[in-house]
């Protein structure tokens, strides 16, 4: 493992330092042939069931839900998995962190019959999970989606569409947020849990990314489900979401972060080994400058991450505020120190698939995803100026 001295800082227990090592391990000589991705949607497709299998089988999968009544996250476990998978490879970080993302509100949300259906497999590995928000209007207007749920007896008809959805086409079920008209705006949006095989429910594009993962936009026409699918109470989506968010941000954070280690690893290890006007990159104050750079934004990233992680783990208090910093300050951070590992790998770091020039496009969507970086400036400003 790389530097690994921010083990020692007082946000963590022994249990998360045992965790970060196991998981290293792992995957490292479990996951390199899968870590990276794949050239077609069907070999993306096996890549990741086969990804999710082999984290399921090894039990790294149970902190993604919520499975006890009265338990809760561990944010510190969930950023540390993410970093730590992020580092080797930004597949295995996706699929890690769908199978929180897509479980999430029925671990904060769902009943008991709910968490004991849907949880337990995918903890296992066996299922995969899908978070259905964003529509080709409501990304990061929340507030404004249009896909309706409409009360007829026992079930709700849904009718709409969601785009830019992870796991689209491959997930075996989505939590979809959708309006129920209890209030306007954000006051009458309602999530359910829709089984991928239910009848209305169709994948209708696969959209390709540069950093690929599945991701599809998906058609609701006349799809009805059980009342028994909603999660919560009615009008309860808006905060479903969000208090969702508020958990999975800070580790959107830390996977920026793994991305960034990697690549201020790669750098390193390009500086000691190239000579240029007879001596190692290393030995010139410009390339220096540049290490210093990196070095300063992976610790503040790490400070920022783990103290929101800590925060919700062990105060326990909304995080709002400090999800938004960590995922704004880390994202950021990691797109200038991939950058700067690109720059001084010259030529060599523009190759296709070269460590960095993958770097340079895994970690493009994370300032977007899960709330812009500009949504974030706003949540951190909103919370400050409310004295928060
Ligand atoms: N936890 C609990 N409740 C929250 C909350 C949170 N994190 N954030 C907001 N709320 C509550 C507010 O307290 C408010 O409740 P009251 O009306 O009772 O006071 C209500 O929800 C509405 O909040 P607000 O007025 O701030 O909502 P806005 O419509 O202005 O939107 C933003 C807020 C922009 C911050 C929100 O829509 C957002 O996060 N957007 C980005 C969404 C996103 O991440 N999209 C990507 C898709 S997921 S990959």
């Amino acid at each position: 493992m790389p530097d690994a001295s921010f083990l020692d800082w007082p946000f963590f227990e022994a249990r998360h330092r045992a965790l970060a090592e196991q998981l290293d391990e792992f995957a490292k000589t479990k996951l390199a042939d899968l870590a990276h991705g794949a050239s077609d949607d069907a070999a993306l497709d096996r890549a990741c069931r086969e990804i999710v299998h082999r984290l399921g089988a090894e039990g790294f999968l149970n902190q993604c839900c919520v499975a006890e009544p009265g338990g809760k996250f561990d944010v510190r476990s969930l950023a540390l998995s993410r970093e730590t998978l992020a580092r080797h490879g930004g597949l295995a970080d996706f699929c890690f962190a769908m199978q929180g993302l897509g479980t999430g509100p029925i671990s904060l949300f769902g009943n008991e019959a709910q968490k004991r259906k849907y949880l337990p497999p995918v903890m296992r590995g066996k299922r995969i999970a899908a978070f259905a928000l964003s529509e080709p209007q409501a990304g990061s207007d929340v507030s404004a989606i249009a896909t309706e749920a409409a009360r007829s007896g026992n079930e709700y008809v849904l009718n709409g569409t969601k785009t830019w959805i992870s796991n689209g086409g491959l997930a075996d079920h989505y939590v979809v947020f959708a309006r129920t008209g209890e209030g306007p705006g954000s006051k009458g949006l309602s999530a359910f849990i829709v089984d991928a095989d239910t009848q209305g429910l169709k994948v209708v594009e696969r959209i390709a990314l540069i950093a690929p993962h599945p991701l599809a936009t998906l058609a609701f026409k006349d799809c009805r489900v059980p009342v028994s699918a909603r999660l919560g109470v009615p009008g309860e989506g808006f905060k479903i979401a969000m208090a969702t968010l508020d958990v999975f941000r800070t580790t959107v954070g830390a996977a920026a972060l793994g991305l960034a280690r990697r690549a201020l690893d790669e750098a390193l290890a390009r500086c000691a080994n190239r000579a240029v006007f007879g001596k190692p990159l290393a030995e010139y104050q410009l390339t220096q400058a540049k290490i210093a750079e990196m070095a300063l934004a992976v610790d503040a990233a790490a400070l920022l991450v783990y103290r929101s992680a800590w925060t919700k783990d062990v105060i326990g208090k909304r995080v709002t505020r400090e999800a938004a910093m960590a995922k704004l300050h880390a994202t950021e951070a990691a797109q200038q120190v991939i950058d700067m590992a690109v720059q001084l790998h010259g030529g060599t770091g523009v190759v296709a698939d070269a460590p960095v020039e993958r770097l340079y496009r895994e970690i493009r969507a994370l300032r977007i995803y899960e709330g812009t970086s500009e949504i974030q400036k706003l949540v951190i400003a909103a919370a400050v100026l409310r004295g928060e």
